[in-house]
């Protein structure tokens, strides 16, 4: 007998799937095969999702892990490769993966985990602007910890060269308290000054609006949560870049869908292929994007 459910559900106007294993739970949305939540039997959520979230076609939620393919943020920050992929008007943020329907293919236990397959078939060259044809599948595996893995597969003739995140919020009791391990040292593009490049002395604290891209990246970063006594920690692959991102206060007030005092609970760690990391896939080659996300008592 199976020892996981699956059960659809509408939020607004999408669809969605709640899986649960007997030592966890995921909501996911068809579109852009977002995880909205992930929450352990009997622990506080490891993922936020807004208060405020509006689930409509065409948005991604602000929540859980929104899937940014193929380019992360401005198109006209990326390098020249990335922006030569696309050849439509308006180039949203963070590209087009997110607000697309993608399929869910299967979902198995192998072992204890719970394996949770995706695909964007449009990405077979029928996404708007972007004709390339790319095998984008995301595969999510329910374990001890939640791995989420994107993997790109060139099945076109030419190169294809993209940017992309996984571009995760985590729930914090508070951002004020809390810091981020593992960036110590490393070099940073400061992206609200000028996309200034400088380097990180200690652990990272919040105290005001942070939006960096961090280069050289290890492959564990934490979150240190004392008041929550929790140490979130991210172990990545196929990754050499990260995204660290809290809007604070005017900025909050700025976002529909985020309270107004939102931005204290939340906080974005984005595993990343960003800047001098971006992917170039020559034809029939393939790249994996993972990170695993688990979490310790402090
Ligand atoms: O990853 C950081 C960032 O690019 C910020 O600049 C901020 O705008 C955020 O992502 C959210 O973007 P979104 O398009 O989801 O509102």
């Amino acid at each position: 007998m199976a020892n996981f459910k699956v059960e659809s559900e509408q939020h607004g106007e999408l669809n969605c799937w709640r899986i649960s294993s007997e030592r966890a739970e995921l909501l996911i949305a068809q579109q852009g095969a977002q995880i909205l939540s992930y929450q352990r039997v009997g622990e506080p959520p490891l993922l936020w999702l807004s208060d405020q979230a509006i689930f409509r076609q065409g948005k991604s939620v602000r929540a859980g892990v929104p899937v940014c393919w193929p380019w992360f943020g401005n198109l006209q920050r990326n390098p020249a490769s990335v922006q030569a992929m696309y050849q439509g008007e308006q180039a949203p943020a963070h590209g087009l993966a997110r607000t697309r329907d993608w399929q869910l293919l299967a979902v198995e236990e192998q072992g204890a985990d719970l394996h949770i397959l995706f695909t964007l078939p449009e990405a077979r060259g029928n996404l708007p602007g972007w004709p390339h044809d790319v095998e984008l599948t995301l595969q999510v595996v329910l374990g001890d910890e939640l791995s989420v893995a994107l993997t790109s597969r060139n099945l076109g003739n030419s190169p294809v060269t993209i940017s992309q995140a996984l571009h995760s919020y985590f729930a914090v009791s508070d951002v004020r308290q809390a810091r981020v391990e593992g960036v110590e040292g490393l070099h940073y593009i400061e992206t609200l000054a000028d996309w200034e490049q400088r380097q990180q002395t200690g652990a990272l604290e919040f105290a005001g609006e942070t939006d960096r891209i961090y280069l050289d990246t290890p492959s564990t970063l934490s979150i240190v949560d004392p008041k929550w006594a929790r140490r979130i920690t991210l172990t990545s692959s196929g990754s050499r870049s990260a995204v660290i991102w809290n809007p604070w206060t005017e900025r909050a007030q700025e976002l529909a869908d985020m309270a107004d005092d939102g931005w204290q609970r939340m906080l974005c760690i984005e595993t990343a292929n960003v800047w001098g990391d971006v992917v170039e896939l020559e034809p029939g080659a393939s790249w994996a994007l993972q990170v695993r996300i688990g979490s310790a008592a402090v």
